[in-house]
């Protein structure tokens, strides 16, 4: 094989491991099954940035100030995706999962906080994203019930 032959291939076959690559699928930071809009609905940053965001500073049960933290209310990403049910299912990258009734979310401005202190969460530190309670502004979230809600590196919602 001559050098142009080699060139030609190399280009190939970086082009064929470059498409091969998901790119909506390295963009979705969220992916809601279940009782969703047809089973599935996966959430890309585009997606969060289209819907409405929230901010507050709230103490927290692993954090020794009272960090600021933005993102899109649970209650807003739910009704994007069509959801139905009573409660979710929240499964994180550690492989942590818990049931949360989606009551709470309704009751309370629940985040799905992307940025803390105005730095994006990254999976590295309690990212892509982190479920945020407002604990300072309701005394009865101060509390291992809902601690145990406040799900880091969030990656999926499985309503039911
Ligand atoms: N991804 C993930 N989120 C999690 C947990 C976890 O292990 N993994 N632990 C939960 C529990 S039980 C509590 S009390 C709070 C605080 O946990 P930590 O002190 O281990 O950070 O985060 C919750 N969110
Ligand atoms: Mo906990």
């Amino acid at each position: 094989m001559n050098l142009r032959h080699r060139i030609a291939r190399t280009a190939l076959i970086a082009a064929l491991l470059l498409s091969s690559v998901p790119a909506a699928a390295e963009n979705v930071l969220l992916t809601l099954t279940g009782a969703v809009t047809d089973g599935r609905v996966e959430l890309t940053r585009a997606d969060f940035d289209a819907m409405d965001w929230h901010e507050f500073a709230t103490s927290t049960s692993v954090t020794d100030h009272q960090p600021e933290f933005r993102g899109v209310l649970m209650r807003d990403i739910l009704a994007h995706a069509g959801a139905e049910g009573s409660q979710v299912r929240a499964a994180a990258l550690n492989d942590y999962v818990v049931d949360i009734p989606i009551e709470d979310f309704y009751q309370f401005d629940v985040l799905a906080a992307l940025y803390m202190d105005g730095v994006p969460l990254t999976p590295r530190d309690k990212g892509p994203v982190w479920i945020v309670y407002p604990r300072d502004d309701h005394g009865v979230l101060a509390d291992i019930r809902y601690d145990m809600r406040w799900v880091w590196q969030l990656v999926a919602l499985h309503v039911q």
